[in-house]
């Protein structure tokens, strides 16, 4: 077998469990050779972190890091330093608005939704990239999740489609600013998949049923399929590819109706 991604170190951020999208590319990375790092958000996660961690093995490093504590990323990076002088691939897979702001009218965003909805999913990447940059002495790929409401109106994504367009325009800057350390960075554009974010979102099965009817493939994706798209980014086979977002959904965003 083909192990594309041997002799790479990956920084994971963003597993909470099982379907977890962070999860399902940390599993595709180490099937192709990479070894793994793992943050987790809070002590609430640190266990079901720790299991999954596990599986590649039980020295498998993970420190908690929540992205709105600057003090929390110092020192997870500080601990990173201490098991490996380099790091090849981060994986951002980060995303949280206070749930009243996915109800109702974008309108009615607060202050503090908007600002928190950006703090989290868009403004963490750019710092986790400032701190992962020195340790990519051979270069790398940095790969960040994004969803197509980034670009048009889906009801009700409101203020985290408005940090999406943040995530995918700070992708393009990050990709200018660490090409000359052959330093790549990109999105993956995921079609609606059922993990925690997902659920509790009210219609979001039918959100599904919709790609299930309107895409050209006739469905979303698996996870597995971000997970082979996350190795493909993250692989020499993309060396040339910097800036830009990939569509992983089915095709949906081809559609005008
Ligand atoms: P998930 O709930 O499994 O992952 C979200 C992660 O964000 C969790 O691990 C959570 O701990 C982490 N997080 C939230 N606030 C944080 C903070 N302050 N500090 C550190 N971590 C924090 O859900 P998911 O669907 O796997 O989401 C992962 C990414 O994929 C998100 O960026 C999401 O927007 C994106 N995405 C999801 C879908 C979907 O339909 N599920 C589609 C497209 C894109
Ligand atoms: O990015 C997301 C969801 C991210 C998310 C989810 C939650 C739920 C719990 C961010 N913040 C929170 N805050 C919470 O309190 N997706 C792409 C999945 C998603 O969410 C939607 C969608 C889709 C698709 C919300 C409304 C409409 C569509």
């Amino acid at each position: 077998m083909s192990k594309p991604l041997a002799g790479k170190t990956a920084l994971v951020f963003g597993v909470a469990n099982k379907r977890s999208i962070a999860w399902a590319i940390a599993q595709a990375w180490a099937e192709a050779g990479a070894r793994l790092i793992f943050n987790y958000q809070g002590d609430r996660l640190k266990d079901n972190v720790e299991e999954l961690a596990s599986t590649f093995g039980p020295d498998t490093p993970l420190w908690p890091c929540d992205v709105s504590n600057d003090a929390e990323v110092d020192v997870f990076f500080e601990k990173v330093a201490t098991v490996t002088d380099k790091v090849d691939l981060v994986l951002h897979s980060i995303a949280f608005a206070p749930k009243d702001a996915l109800e109702g009218d974008f309108i009615n965003t607060s202050r503090e939704a908007y600002l928190t909805a950006h703090n989290i999913s868009a403004y963490s990447l750019v710092h986790i990239a400032r701190k992962a940059a020195p340790l990519m002495k051979d270069g790398g790929s940095i790969i960040a999740m994004s969803y197509y409401g980034a670009e048009k109106v889906v009801p009700h994504y409101n203020v985290m489609g408005v940090a999406k367009a943040s995530l995918e325009a700070s992708t393009r800057y990050l990709a200018y600013d660490l090409g000359k350390q052959k330093i790549r960075v990109n999105c993956i554009s995921a079609g609606p998949v059922n993990t925690l974010a997902a659920r509790g979102i009210a219609g979001f099965s039918s959100m599904l049923k919709h790609y299930d009817a309107h895409a050209p493939l006739g469905r979303s994706c698996e996870p597995s399929e971000l997970g082979a798209t996350g190795v493909f980014l993250a692989s020499d086979g993309a060396a040339a590819i910097t800036g830009q977002v990939l569509y992983v959904d089915g095709g949906y965003q081809i559609m005008g109706m």
